[in-house]
């Protein structure tokens, strides 16, 4: 993510959520995402109930070239399979678990598994109705309206050392993340910026991208409509490429 930023690339990420499809679901999204160049896949979820982890990583490794990147919503959630792991702390909230707490238990666990992994201040955006991961993480959601909450918090994550932020506004959101938010954020770090949550409309994805994003995540509205795949990547990769500062 990282290289494409330089490259001023914007990328498109698939979310797959493992307790929601099979192998021959999979096999069909594949398909649809290697024809579109999606850039990466996004595997996981607030809650993962089935045993599918593994093996949707695997069924994707095997089937094409597109980089595998863990989004757990607990430490539970890692697999050798992937390829990276989204090294989430939730930057937003104030519950210690969530900044740190997890991370100490799993920590030898997480390096053992020799993923490479891409330490992510996480923050949730109100997205104007209560998400899986506002009610799991117990921890209240950033204001949609306080950009310079949103501005603050991400710069203070990216002095901490952290290599990604990702705003969400949680899986389906109603409102998703302002353009207003996101240009001000943008303006303020120099590592990618990963916006997702209730993004539906390719038209979205491009203003996000225009907005200063770097990364596009879409899971709800392509599980709902595959064939979104292609004009969402389309939308994101049609922005111009701008040199990285
Ligand atoms: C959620 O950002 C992701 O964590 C994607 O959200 O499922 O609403 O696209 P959607």
């Amino acid at each position: 993510m990282v290289d494409r930023k330089k490259l001023g690339k914007k990328s498109f990420a698939v979310l797959v959520d493992p307790d929601k499809v099979n192998d021959q679901k999979m096999h069909h999204l594949i398909k649809l995402a290697v024809d579109a160049q999606v850039d990466y896949f996004l595997v996981g979820g607030s809650l993962v109930i089935s045993n599918y982890l593994d093996e949707c990583i695997q069924f994707i490794k095997k089937s094409c070239d597109i980089p595998v990147i863990l989004f757990p919503g607990s430490p539970s959630q890692v697999s050798k399979y992937a390829d990276a792991l989204l090294y989430l702390s939730l930057i937003s909230g104030r519950n210690a678990e969530l900044l740190i707490g997890q991370h100490v238990v799993s920590a030898p666990f997480v390096k053992q598994s020799g993923l490479e992994i891409m330490s992510t201040g996480y923050m949730v955006i109100d997205g104007g109705a209560p998400t899986t991961v506002s009610y799991i993480s117990n921890a209240t959601p950033l204001p949609a309206d306080k950009n310079e909450i949103a501005m603050c918090t991400a710069m203070a994550g990216e002095m901490l050392g952290m290599k990604l932020i990702y705003m969400d506004a949680g899986s389906g959101a109603r409102r998703p993340i302002s353009e207003s938010m996101i240009v001000q954020v943008a303006q303020k770090i120099n590592v990618p910026l990963i916006i997702g949550g209730g993004i539906t409309e390719p038209e979205k994805a491009y203003l996000n991208c225009k907005a200063g994003a770097d990364v596009i995540v879409v899971g709800n509205a392509i599980e709902k409509n595959e064939n979104l795949i292609n004009e969402m990547a389309a939308a994101v990769h049609s922005v111009p490429v701008i040199a990285s500062r």
